[in-house]
């Protein structure tokens, strides 16, 4: 057994140090962790998405690893008794690996190295620990032959650990982030006029109008952060245009940059959810960009693609039809961070992230909706995919205790470029009340509320709706985020002594 757990961190040790000269995204874990992103049915992944929130990737990763040891382990004593089943074994996973590497989108024959690599030396190791399990000829005294073992194990899995620490030093230094902290982006030739005063009600406990870059939601499918360097990124427009081009980042910066509040929200996001930020993003109009190309007619969707491969269809009049949609490369007065798409995203004002805000882009097709379908509408989220009216209660928080007497009861409210007009709150499933809204730039952004609630003990339960712009009332029937978001009330209980 422990022959085959030290086998199987071998090959990932020794795979992730060959990882680490190919790619780092062709460590057999990634690419069997994206195939299994990629393989998994909708109900799962918006399951994961909710229970473990942010860090489904290190979930996702970290069942992966304990799986393959406890295999690994298995085909070890399996090969206590006969080898070949266990060779076999070892190398039906490689196999695995190998179709796992060759089946992302941004394939290389290269990336099966790494699997190869590790796959070959896990079977050495198993050969080799084996041998020095089995009793000698003589039997020589088990005691003997006990240390012989221990010593093999231990050299083993000193070489296993320094492999993979190796590799993941050599990791490291592909990282951007000092070439990220030396970008200088140009003052914007449009800023963003100031926020308006009291946009920020600055009640605590109630999300801050502007999300801090640190605590901006991540929604992707990267299980490894693509690193860009900006000096060798280009981002390609072809298609349906009459004039194909390609960008450099300086190209990019050349051009005049506008400054825009915008509010993204993720379509997984539940009622009440988190998936939600704002920012102040630096970009260039794509609409410019585009109609620099010469936008061909009958094109009806821009299909932008990002290094690691992942798409995103958006439909080409909606970005076309005078609203801030950018190539951002700033976000809240920086460089993009790399877990948000440095060097360059799509933001575009009123679509869920998945139809518009591709991280990490390169590359933008003027097609059709009848010729390309993209990562998510290929698995069957909607095509046309608007952000849904949504208010959502931030205080009093969930399941809290307050005294009796006024409590604000607060949040967020978003029906981003339609505008919010009205917030309502009602407790114990009493009248109506209108809450108070904050000041907001433009319709393109959340918008902060409040109503003052006179607290009475007891147990209360607390629900709020929006009203956009439009008159359209939130939708009060309960729908999970499949095929287009989701919607219902937001309600919450609280206890009031
Ligand atoms: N390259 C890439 N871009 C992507 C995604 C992705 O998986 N890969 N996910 C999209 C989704 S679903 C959302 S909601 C937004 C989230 O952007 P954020 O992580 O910066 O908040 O990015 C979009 N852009
Ligand atoms: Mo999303």
């Amino acid at each position: 057994m422990l022959a085959g757990v030290l086998a199987g961190a071998v090959a990932l040790g020794v795979a992730e140090l060959a990882a680490a000269f190919v790619r780092p995204q062709a460590a057999p874990l990634i690419t069997v962790g994206g195939a299994g992103i990629d393989l998994t049915p909708e109900w799962l992944k918006d399951f994961a998405i909710r229970t473990f929130g942010t860090h489904d990737k290190q979930v996702l990763l970290g069942g992966l690893l304990a799986g393959v040891i406890v295999l690994a382990g298995i085909l070890g004593l399996v090969g206590r008794a006969r080898r070949l089943p266990a060779v076999v074994g070892f190398g039906l996973f490689g196999l695995l690996g190998v179709v796992a590497a060759l089946s992302r989108p941004d394939a290389r024959p290269a990336d099966t190295i790494p699997v190869l690599v590790g796959t070959a030396a896990g079977i050495a190791a198993l050969l080799f620990l084996l041998r020095a399990a089995r009793p000698a000829a003589d039997e020589a005294g088990t005691g003997a032959q006990r240390r012989v073992f221990l010593a093999a194990a231990g050299g083993t899995a000193v070489a296993a650990a320094s492999a993979g620490a190796l590799g993941r030093a050599r990791n490291a230094r592909r990282d951007v982030a000092a070439i990220r902290n030396g970008v200088r982006l140009p003052r914007p030739a449009s800023p963003a006029p100031p926020l308006p005063a009291g946009s920020d009600l600055r009640i605590p406990g109630l999300t801050p109008f502007t999300t801090p870059n640190n605590d901006f939601y991540r929604v992707d499918t990267a299980l490894v952060l693509p690193q860009i360097d900006p000096a060798q990124w280009t981002l390609r427009i072809h298609g349906m245009v009459d004039r194909p081009v390609e960008l450099s980042f300086d190209d990019l910066l050349r051009r005049p940059l506008l400054e825009r509040d915008i509010t993204l929200t993720c379509v997984s996001n539940e009622v009440g959810g988190p998936y939600a930020g704002h920012a102040r993003w630096l970009g260039v109009a794509l609409d410019d960009l585009l109609r620099s190309a010469g936008v061909q007619a009958g094109a009806d969707q821009i299909l932008s693609r990002s290094i690691d491969g992942f798409t995103v269809s958006t439909p080409l009049a909606t970005v076309l039809d005078g609203r801030d949609a950018l190539l951002a490369v700033g976000m809240n007065g920086e460089p993009l961070p790399v877990r948000h798409g440095f060097p360059a995203r799509m933001v575009v004002p009123g679509l869920y992230g998945y139809v518009s805000a591709t991280k990490w882009v390169v590359d933008l097709k003027v097609t059709r909706f009848a010729t390309d379908r993209a990562y998510w509408t290929k698995r069957g989220w909607a095509a046309d995919a608007p952000i849904k009216t949504m208010a959502r209660i931030d205080l009093p928080k969930p399941l809290a205790s307050v005294k009796a007497g006024r409590v604000p009861v607060a949040g967020v409210a978003w029906a981003q470029h339609r505008g919010i007009e009205a917030v309502e709150v009602r407790i114990d499933g009493g009248p109506w009340r209108r809450a108070r809204l904050a000041p907001v730039p433009h319709t393109d952004t959340w918008r902060q509320w409040v109503l003052e609630w006179d607290a009475t003990p007891g147990r209360h339960r607390l629900e709020a709706r929006a009203i956009d712009a439009t008159g359209a009332v939130q939708l009060e029937k309960r729908a999970t985020p499949y095929p287009d978001g989701a919607t219902g009330w937001h309600s919450t209980v609280v206890t009031v002594t």
